[in-house]
């Protein structure tokens, strides 16, 4: 990694910026001298986030660290998390603002103010301790996105119980291996759920997820699609016989800053799901303190979107703890963004006059794809802060998000961080930063990254290597849920020494110092020694006007040790015109897109083979999942396919490339 292959220097030599406007920047929640506010006194910059929550008992210690890596934060404080995020906004004389504007697929509607929500909450905290919850256990939730997802979140944070959330597309064996792990009390799901237009089972789905799973006691449904579902007497119960008939009135109490909130399950490298660990003051402070600066949220006048689901991180902290805490107005929209048409979400941004809108690169690509005719059909001038989560953005997807979305006005923020960190990391702070497209660029104000080397030391501008975060954050997880070995081993003792957290990213400083999120490093491709990012050789293909959206993955070669190989989508007209044009377009169509990235990157990256494919895999938080591609790449049985968000996308994939379609 000291050796930087000049490759790399090409394409991501992103020259434009864009600087806030400067009323934008007049209004703006954060200001520059934060930055060095933080690097002055990080522990009292933090405890003044900490003052954005209500304390029942104030803490006596900002940070100790002398357990590291395990940290406890806000030491000896104690607060009540669902308090925070509901009743203290009804206390506060704001019962009747909207908190969340529900948007079902089918076309029905629930608005929920903050008193209705501190009312749901109270009932279903009533009812679970009803069914002898006490603090500490946990509670397994697979549902799609209904309001009573975050009920019952908020309700089990409110009586100190473990929420794990599992995305509702889940298989059974992975809701059931998740279950086991954390001997999960009690599950929640619904009676089924709506994608693409049509009603799918879920509880059958847990049903046989839990056949024989010794710790569930009990089952709450949620009546969602109205079909039929089997009831297993004396374990399974209505959540509207459980919960309607509680009382309203539950009084929260204060737990300890460091009292466990959640686990949630991410894959590692290897094929056991790791249980992140969060806990309460720490986690919250960082949720709001991220949501309030870098989204510029303003309580009670913007409408804010977070597309994500609930079933990965960026729900937690970005749908349900931060923009809570923060008294936010926001959407929650359950469906797929082409139901029933490919305008869904912007007809949403125009009828609720949404001002913030956070999502996925995937997504925007997707946009793209579908043509730049749809957004133009709405009034989308409400927007004033755009987002972007999940994978580096390339910069073509960024200026056309920017363009198409952004009115070339809204300040865009990339923002990169991940399951374990709790909340964002690295990002601008609209108002303050010339945003750059493609670069994530600077650690938010409180937060220290490092882009280092093999032996953890830090590579100067124009150097790349590992993203490392090199001083401890309030968000971090505590652990690896009941495996403290694989917690030390995953995430701390590659720099040992230097006691840094080791991301998993690679990232390189470009000539300004901004940091450039080059994909996970078991993504980079190590080609006649030669490293390439997966991520360079798939912004080359996209900035292509054919191409729509790419995958890429080094598949082992005999000479040069890997090869590149590239999946790519092409556009309307471009897939179009190769259809008609049978096998000799096809063929020139893909020598000018290798041709293309030996321009834009060098000869080394040019792939050495491309497939034009109608679908990626990808994971349901958007993650192309490339160890499949690997597979197709090298000719091999394709693995395990269970946590695609569509399985039958590799055989697709397979089948079009044995006939050529
Ligand atoms: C929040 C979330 C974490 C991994 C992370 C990185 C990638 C996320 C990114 C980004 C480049 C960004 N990632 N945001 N890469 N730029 N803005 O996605 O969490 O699902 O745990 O994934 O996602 O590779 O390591 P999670």
């Amino acid at each position: 990694m000291t050796e930087q292959s000049p490759a790399l220097d090409n394409l991501l030599t992103e020259s434009r910026t864009f600087p806030p406007s400067e009323a934008f920047s007049a209004q703006a929640n954060a200001t520059a001298d934060f930055y060095a506010e933080a690097d002055a006194d990080r522990e009292a910059f933090w405890a003044k986030q900490a003052d954005r929550l209500h304390w029942d008992t104030k803490w006596s210690q900002v940070l100790d660290w002398t357990n590291a890596p395990v940290a406890k934060w806000f030491v000896g404080g104690k607060l009540n998390v669902a308090y925070n995020c509901v009743d203290r906004h009804v206390d506060g004389g704001h019962g009747d603002q909207v908190a969340i504007h529900w948007v079902g697929e089918p076309g029905d509607n629930r608005d929920i103010t903050y008193a209705q929500l501190k009312d749901e909450v109270s009932k279903a905290a009533n009812a679970f301790e009803s069914l002898g919850l006490t603090a500490g256990d946990r509670v397994a939730i697979q549902m799609p996105m209904v309001p009573e997802a975050i009920f019952a979140m908020l309700a089990c944070a409110r009586i100190g119980v473990l929420h794990s959330v599992v995305f509702g597309g889940f298989s059974p064996t992975a809701l059931r291996s998740r279950v086991d792990d954390q001997a999960a009390r009690i599950v929640i799901t619904t009676d089924g759920q709506y994608r693409r237009g049509k009603a799918a089972p879920m509880k059958v789905n847990v049903d046989e997820a839990l056949e024989g799973a010794e710790s569930v006691e009990k089952v709450i449904v949620v009546r969602r699609t109205g079909d039929e579902v089997p009831i297993t007497e004396g374990r399974d119960l209505w959540w509207h016989e459980l919960v309607d008939g509680q009382s309203a009135e539950h009084a929260p109490q204060a737990f300890d800053s460091e009292h466990p909130l959640f686990i949630l399950y991410t894959s590692g490298t290897t094929g056991k799901p790791k249980g992140i660990l969060h806990t309460s003051g720490g986690y919250l402070t960082q949720a709001a303190y991220t949501h309030h600066n870098v989204f510029d949220h303003k309580a009670g006048e913007d409408v804010y979107w977070c597309t994500a689901d609930i079933g990965w991180i960026t729900g937690h902290t970005y749908i349900v703890y931060g923009p809570l805490a923060n008294r936010t107005t926001q959407v929650v929209y359950e469906g797929t963004p082409n139901t029933p048409h490919e305008g869904r979400h912007w007809e949403i941004v125009q009828q609720h006059k949404v001002s913030i809108y956070y999502t996925a690169p995937t997504l925007i690509r997707t946009f793209m794809k579908w043509g730049n005719e749809i957004p133009e059909k709405y009034d989308l001038s409400s927007l004033r802060v755009l987002g972007s989560v999940g994978e580096p953005i390339n910069p073509e997807a960024w200026i056309w998000y920017r363009e198409n979305v952004g009115a070339n006005s809204a300040p865009i923020v990339d923002t990169w961080w991940q399951t374990e960190t709790g909340g964002i990391m690295i990002s601008p702070l609209p108002g303050v930063t010339a945003t750059k497209p493609g670069s994530a660029q600077k650690a938010l104000p409180g937060i220290s990254a490092k882009v280092v080397d093999d032996q953890g030391v830090e590579v100067g501008k124009g150097g790349g290597g590992y993203l490392v975060l090199d001083k401890p954050w309030p968000g971090m997880l505590r652990g690896i849920w009941g495996d403290e070995e694989r917690f030390r081993d995953t995430y701390w003792s590659r720099f040992r020494d230097q006691g840094y957290y080791f991301a998993g990213d690679g990232a390189k400083y470009d000539a300004d110092g901004d940091v450039w999120l080059l994909g996970r490093v078991d993504d980079v491709m190590n080609v006649s020694g030669h490293r390439i990012s997966t991520t360079e050789v798939e912004s080359a293909l996209v900035s292509h006007p054919t191409v729509a959206e790419a995958a890429v993955v080094g598949a082992t070669d005999p000479t040069t040790g890997q090869g590149i190989v590239a999946f790519v989508i092409l556009r309307g007209n471009a897939a179009a015109t190769l259809k008609s044009g049978g096998d000799s377009a096809g063929q020139d169509a893909v020598q000018e897109l290798r041709n293309h990235v030996a321009k834009e990157i060098g000869p080394i990256a040019k792939p050495r083979q491309i497939l034009v494919v109608q679908e990626l895999p990808k994971t349901r938080s958007g993650k192309i999942m490339r160890r499949l591609l690997r597979d197709v790449a090298e000719n091999r049985q394709v693995g395990d396919v269970t946590t695609l968000a569509d399985s039958s996308v590799m055989d697709l994939i397979s089948t079009g490339l044995k006939t050529g379609k």
